[in-house]
């Protein structure tokens, strides 16, 4: 090996210090940059808490669009077969169990925004009435475990078509009952297994794993699957999301 460059002395600001943390794990770790080799290929000293900042988006801004240019729109991600299921099925969520989401089922509405032409909110029965896909497939939780679970529910293609979205615009973004919220790019909102779930295990979604509606699909980490959506709308600026405006890649694509 050759000499590496000495490695940068960094001051950084408390609430800099987690998004370091998580960035510089996922990102610089995962792709064997150093800090000094990123010092080396951006110029910056990295001395300055800001400059540092600056940086480490701007490297998962690139890393979002080099995983949007290699994402294929049909390649499918790996199912399993009903005796591999994982049970008991794991929870997580940013608060324990014992927090989830007290939710008014018969009331319970799905509302629709930004570019779409039919606003109109969606009930339950309205959304079992579309057309419904199952999988079977892994649920990948950036934490370091999966498990394998069932899901059916409504393509959210299928569904964007219904309420005439727009579908050259860039972003579908998710709010949550629990204050949670996400954001995915439209190639991933079409791909056939990104489904809006109503079922887990054949049986409606249970509170804890996120009734009355989820998001889920299995090219991406668990983390950009919401549960408890309340609210879905199609932009073309990114709306980031819970984890994602902490430092988590915004794509992470699996
Ligand atoms: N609304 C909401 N959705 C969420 C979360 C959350 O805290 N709130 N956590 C995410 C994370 S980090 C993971 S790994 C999965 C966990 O889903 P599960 O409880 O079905 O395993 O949900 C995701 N969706
Ligand atoms: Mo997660």
């Amino acid at each position: 090996m050759s000499d590496l460059p000495p490695r940068p002395k960094i001051i950084l600001q408390a609430d800099q210090r987690k998004q370091l943390a998580n960035i510089q794990r996922r990102l610089l770790l995962k792709s064997g940059l150093t800090l000094g080799a990123i010092s080396m290929l951006t110029g910056c000293n990295m001395q300055d808490g800001d400059e540092v900042d600056k940086v480490l988006w701007a490297m998962s801004r690139w890393n979002d669009r080099v995983q949007s240019w290699l994402f294929s729109g049909q390649k499918l991600a790996q199912t399993y077969s009903a005796d591999q299921i994982t049970q008991p099925f794991r929870f997580n969520a940013y608060y324990p169990e014992y927090n989830v989401p007290e939710i008014d089922i018969p009331n319970y509405r799905l509302e629709v925004s930004g570019k779409v032409e039919k606003k109109a909110p969606w009930t339950l029965e309205q959304l079992r009435r579309l057309p419904q896909s199952s999988q079977i497939t892994r649920l990948i939780c950036i934490e370091g475990w999966s498990a394998i679970g069932q899901w059916q529910g409504v393509p959210l293609k299928v569904f964007l078509q219904q309420v005439g979205a727009d579908l050259n615009a860039k972003y579908v973004g998710f709010k949550c009952d629990d204050r949670y919220y996400s954001s995915i790019d439209m190639a991933t909102a079409l791909h056939p297994q990104t489904i809006l779930a109503l079922d887990f295990g054949g049986k409606p979604l249970p509170p804890d794993f996120g009734y009355p509606l989820r998001l889920r699909m299995p090219t991406k980490l668990g983390f950009k699957n919401a549960k408890h959506i309340a609210a879905i709308f199609v932009t073309d600026n990114n709306p980031g999301g819970y984890w994602e405006d902490q430092g988590y890649n915004w794509f992470s694509g699996i």
